[in-house]
């Protein structure tokens, strides 16, 4: 359950290059939030989500070759190798950004209790707390 505040904590690490330069510190829920949440409305978006996650692929996948090696996917903070195993579907030992995505969906999708699409304060907050 904590995997989501992993994905959130590497959203604010892209965001933030003095972040990047040290070791992570616990971030508060606003801080999270007000990473992620481009158009401040208070809300995380499907769409604000996978764009932050787009840009972390291209951040990590360090040769540019469209695919990251479970190397290059161990740079981002609380990478864990068995959820790299289990996004990459084909077992072709990379993740193209088609699987990256897919598992970062699912993520969205445990954490968007409602459904409604977005991750509202409240449930960043549960997801967190976890
Ligand atoms: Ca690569
Ligand atoms: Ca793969
Ligand atoms: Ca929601």
């Amino acid at each position: 359950m904590r995997r989501l505040a992993v994905l959130l904590m590497m959203m604010v690490w892209l965001s933030v290059p003095v972040v990047r330069a040290q070791s992570p510190q616990p971030l508060t829920r606003k801080q999270i939030m007000e990473s992620a949440d481009k158009n401040r409305d208070g809300k995380i978006s499907r769409v604000e989500f996978l764009e932050r996650m787009r840009d972390a692929f291209f951040f990590v996948d360090g040769n540019k070759d469209g695919f990251l090696s479970l190397e290059e996917y161990q740079r981002l903070p609380g990478a864990d190798p068995k959820r790299f195993a289990r996004a990459d579907r084909n077992k072709d030992g990379k993740l193209s950004m088609d699987e990256f995505l897919k598992s970062i969906s699912q993520d969205f999708d445990a954490a968007d209790t409602n459904d409604d699409g977005v991750l509202e304060d409240e449930e960043v907050k549960a997801w967190i707390a976890h």
